[in-house]
């Protein structure tokens, strides 16, 4: 990967600008200063490899050299709009880009996981910094080539790879390149009902037993859906619906 090939890649997208850098701490924090800089919507920032890459709560977030896709976009959320909703317009632009070019059969696992076949094949953080303008990041990582996993004892889920459950060898660039095209069109559709039609419709677990863990407790019902907040639904066994918020939690089927 260098900046001629992803130029070819990005051409005709609406992408206004990117930075490439061979191996970088973390896309998200490069994203992050050029955000509070004033770059525009849909800035990107990729790299090809990633020493620091950061998950959900400080975890980890491993992308080989050469493997794994990680990049991060700058958003610009407008003031009615929920930022509860960003890590989901990553989830859909991945899954919608996986299902229709890749003909895999991908789900959203809440809040912010691309599964297939039961397995993590992306992870994506959404972070949002307040300094007197609200800037915000919405960073993706991708397994694309067979070697992009970390080692089974760094994964606390299942995880799998593109090329892996495709069986033959794939190009990151032109997955990147749909992936930005997909997001860029579900951005305009963020918070509208066909945006949570298609959340609902490809979530993970949905009418299935699951298992959430919360900080000090565990909850266990049926995944029902989706509410307009972006909060996961569980129907418990007395017929009550709570919903729980992103945060510090664990979703887990139970089989
Ligand atoms: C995530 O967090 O899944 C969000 C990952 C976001 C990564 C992107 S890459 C571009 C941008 N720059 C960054 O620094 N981050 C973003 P979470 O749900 O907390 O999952 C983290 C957990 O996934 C770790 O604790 C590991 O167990 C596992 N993990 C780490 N690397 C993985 C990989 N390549 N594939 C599957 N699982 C992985």
């Amino acid at each position: 990967m260098d900046e001629r090939e992803i130029l070819k890649a990005l051409e005709a997208i609406g992408i206004p600008r990117f930075k490439y850098y061979p191996q970088v701490g973390s896309t998200n924090d490069l994203a992050i200063e050029w955000a509070k800089a004033g770059s525009p919507e849909f800035s990107l920032v990729i790299a090809n490899s990633q020493i620091a890459g950061r998950g959900r709560l400080n975890r980890n977030w491993v992308t080989n050299e050469g493997e794994g896709l990680a990049f991060s976009i700058v958003l610009r959320p407008k003031p009615d709009e929920r930022i509860s909703l960003f890590s989901a317009l990553g989830g859909i632009a991945v899954c919608d880009t996986f299902i229709q070019n890749l003909l895999l059969p991908a789900t959203i696992k809440w809040p912010n996981d691309v599964l297939i076949s039961g397995r993590k094949v992306s992870g994506i953080l959404a972070e949002a910094h307040w300094d007197g303008s609200l800037d915000l990041v919405l960073g993706i990582g991708i397994n694309v080539g067979k070697d992009s996993l970390p080692d089974p004892d760094q994964l606390n889920f299942p995880a799998t790879t593109l090329e892996t459950e495709l069986d033959h060898p794939i190009d990151r660039l032109p997955v990147l390149a749909e992936v930005l095209k997909r997001l860029i069109h579900w951005r305009g559709l963020l918070g509208r009902m066909d945006f949570f039609t298609y959340w609902n419709s490809h979530l993970a677990y949905i009418g299935k037993p699951v298992q959430v863990t919360l900080p000090g407790e565990k909850i266990q019902g049926i995944l029902s859906g989706i509410s307009e907040e972006g909060n996961l639904q569980i129907q418990k066994e007395n017929g009550k619906t709570i919903d729980v918020i992103m945060g510090d939690i664990q979703l887990r089927p139970i089989s």
